[in-house]
């Protein structure tokens, strides 16, 4: 059976059809794989169940670990309540929001009341009410829509939540976006603010992560104009992604290659202007064969396990680092062009 989801003639009407799965006395249960988008929606969710049953419980399936999510869970204070098993048999009513019973193996084994979404459509499941939209940039947009077919006003926080959440998932539409993102961030826009986006946007490092920018610059090794880097071991590796953005802004740079190890595996994050250069095609062709490897034009991830590598964590260092990619940029002294040769005003 095709999930798309029943046609409506209006969101007037597909409100009402989704509104009639609930009664007074239910106990809903909002799931989620916790991420910008998918909170902001479960949020939303929340405000308009409120009322209209007796309890509404949102429990992410996955740790929160970054910062900027933890941040905006606390100061746009988002109820989150730690999910366990046996909600499933104490909620009469389960919702998944931002994904699909397929994506996660967490999600597999639930029958769920709803499911709402914006990922392309994955097949082998069903729920009493279905609502993809694989067009739309963020799940905030459809339930923003919601709220405004509901005629209820999004207060400060959630504004701020579902705005946080369309920037994040259109990476400030710079990816695809429809209309209707646009619409909703125009509206939510007014509503939200500032001051507490920037805290969420802006809260990128803990004070106990700057040593990594040190060990980065020390390490940092330059062949051409390219950067190699290994940090050693890591507390996240997310530590890694804001390392290796920040090299790429330095102008002479068209490559940047920034690694660690995490939990036994060598973690590579690849960054590069992306014109006529594709980072993911490079660590695919390189990496695919002994761990996971892929990624975009300008941004690309691999994780090997250090096994495959034969070696040691404590043997890595940056020059094997640079040695990894040899095989991809052989000739030593050539050397590429930026992309851009009239540096920004
Ligand atoms: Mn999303």
């Amino acid at each position: 059976m095709l999930t798309l989801g029943k046609r409506f003639k209006s969101n007037k009407e597909r409100i009402q059809c989704f509104l009639k799965l609930f009664d007074k006395g239910d106990q809903v249960l909002i799931l989620f794989w916790a991420d910008p988008d998918a909170l902001a929606s479960a949020f939303a969710l929340k405000k308009i169940l409120q009322g209209r049953v007796s309890k509404v419980t949102l429990s992410a399936v996955n740790e929160i670990k970054r910062l900027n999510n933890l941040v905006m869970v606390e100061i746009l204070k988002i109820p989150l309540t730690p999910f366990q098993r046996e909600f499933l048999k104490i909620y009469q009513k389960i919702i998944l929001v931002d994904s699909q019973p397929t994506h996660h193996e967490a999600f597999k084994e639930i029958q769920f009341t709803a499911v709402i979404d914006h990922h392309p459509v994955t097949e082998g499941w069903s729920a009493e009410y279905v609502d993809l939209r694989p067009n739309y940039g963020a799940t905030s947009t459809i339930l923003y829509e919601y709220l405004k077919t509901l005629r209820l006003k999004p207060n400060v926080f959630l504004s701020t939540a579902l705005i946080y959440g369309i920037k994040t998932d259109t990476d400030n539409f710079k990816k695809s976006a429809q209309l209707q993102d646009v619409l909703a961030f125009q509206r939510l826009f007014k509503r939200m603010n500032k001051h507490l986006l920037n805290k969420i946007e802006s809260s990128d490092l803990r004070r106990s992560e700057l040593r990594y920018f040190k060990t980065a610059l020390h390490n940092l090794k330059y062949q051409g104009n390219r950067a190699f880097t290994y940090l050693g071991k890591v507390s996240s590796p997310d530590v890694l992604v804001l390392v290796a953005d920040f090299l790429n802004k330095v102008y002479e740079t068209a490559w940047v290659f920034v690694a660690g190890e995490y939990k036994k595996n060598l973690i590579i994050i690849v960054r590069c202007d992306g014109y006529r250069k594709n980072a993911g095609k490079l660590v695919s062709k390189l990496f695919k064969n002994i761990g996971l490897a892929g990624g975009h034009r300008e941004k690309a991830r691999a994780e090997i396990p250090f096994a495959n590598l034969s070696l040691e964590p404590e043997e890595f260092s940056t020059a094997s680092l640079l040695k990894l990619f040899k095989k991809y940029f052989p000739s030593k002294g050539a050397k590429e062009k930026p992309s851009v040769d009239v540096p920004p005003i």
